[in-house]
């Protein structure tokens, strides 16, 4: 698995729309706002040039991407966290994703109703944020109830887990997202992670643009400033018009797109910026008649890489044989890099590098 996404935003920003561009699973979409209520899961390939140009080489019988999750939840309006439109419960299901899109709506069409009267993504942004931060602080009070009912009764270790939580708490009373805490401690940071707070996850901010906006789009400078204030990267997503796209076989989309200017589709825009967001690369594997590939944190070393593998191989592990992509590609097989000397061999120590192939050997 690559990484799972949760799509969210104000209702009626298409949100489903965009799910549906991203993954093809034909999920409900309407005019009107509330239109999806219970979520949308849907799992995807990972579009991989790479691992195309490698599959011309290899000529394996099988070629397996690596994959990635969307959630598509019901929209957030202003006082969800007090029972306003679906509420924020719906919020649960997205909690353990492991980045959020955040979609903010920059298509201007008068016949899809704005829950808020007017197209202003700046509102929409604040809105939507200012509900995950009381989503937070529900959470966070809530633990802190829990705790302090154990200090009293002398049960556990959770005077550490007190204190983090009430500073986490005096951040989001403040209206800031807990991710501006800044943690020192692993055990923090472990305790952060599993509190699975909403605002803690990485976000990126999805500009949902209209079909008149192939040209320019006004709305679009101001997500790029929001979202530079906070540090999040944009996407440019052309919802309505991917979503059109999606359901035509691939040459025809190929030709449209090309017509239309879109270099790359959405999916391939969000994996990309999602990849960098959380410092995720890819390696390849080899193994019998399969190509296949395999996303890992940068910094991985190639012990736990082969781990992704299987887990005997992370038990066993031996060394890693890894051939650079471009070097696989410039020998033309795997037999004519060994022979050039192009293949390293690597201990546990060894960190994988990005679009490496490589063969783990191990004991059993
Ligand atoms: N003109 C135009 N309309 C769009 C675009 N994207 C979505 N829409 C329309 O906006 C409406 C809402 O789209 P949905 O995808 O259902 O929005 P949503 O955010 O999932 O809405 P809820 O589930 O109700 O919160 C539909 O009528 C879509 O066709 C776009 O890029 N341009
Ligand atoms: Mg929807």
């Amino acid at each position: 698995m690559g990484f799972t996404c949760g799509l969210l935003g104000s209702p009626n920003v298409g949100k489903s729309t965009i799910f549906n561009a991203l993954t093809s699973a034909g999920a409900e979409v309407a005019s009107y706002p509330f239109t999806t209520v219970e979520p949308n899961v849907g799992v995807v390939k990972v579009p991989d040039e790479r691992l195309q140009s490698l599959a011309r080489i290899v000529k394996p019988e099988k070629v397996t991407s690596t994959t990635m999750k969307f959630l598509d939840i019901a929209g957030l309006v202003k006082g969800a966290s007090k029972g306003e439109g679906l509420g924020n419960q719906f919020l649960g299901y997205i909690r353990d994703v492991d980045a959020i899109a955040h979609i903010v709506r920059c298509f201007e069409d008068t016949n899809v109703a704005h829950v808020e009267g007017s197209v202003d993504p700046k509102r929409d942004i604040e809105l939507v944020n200012a509900e995950l931060v009381l989503a937070d602080l529900e959470t966070v009070e809530k633990r802190i109830t829990k705790a302090g009912k154990l200090l009293k009764s002398g049960k556990g270790e959770v005077a550490k887990e007190l204190n983090l939580s009430r500073k986490l708490q005096e951040i989001l009373a403040k209206g800031l997202p807990a991710r501006s805490l800044q943690l020192e401690e692993e055990e923090q940071r472990e305790f952060l992670k599993e509190l699975n707070l909403l605002t803690a996850k990485p976000v990126l901010y999805v500009a949902n643009l209209g079909e008149r906006d192939l040209e320019e789009s006004r709305w679009l400078t101001t997500v790029q400033e929001v979202a530079q204030g906070e540090g999040a990267p944009v996407v440019e997503i052309y919802g309505k018009i991917e979503a059109e796209l999606s359901e035509l076989p691939e040459e025809e989309r190929k030709e449209f797109s090309r017509e239309m200017g879109l270099d790359s589709s959405g999916l391939e825009k969000l994996i990309r910026v999602g990849y960098d967001l959380l410092g995720l690369i890819s390696f390849y594997t080899t193994v019998g008649c399969e190509l296949r590939a395999w996303t890992i944190k940068r910094g991985t070393r190639a012990p736990q890489a082969a781990g992704k593998v299987h887990t005997d191989m992370e038990r066993g592990f031996i060394r890693a044989e890894a051939i650079s992509f471009e070097d696989f590609i410039a020998a033309g097989s795997e037999s004519a890099a060994r022979e050039k000397g192009l293949m390293s061999s690597e201990g546990k120590d060894y960190v994988v590098r990005d679009g490496e192939v490589i063969q783990f050997r191990f004991s059993t």
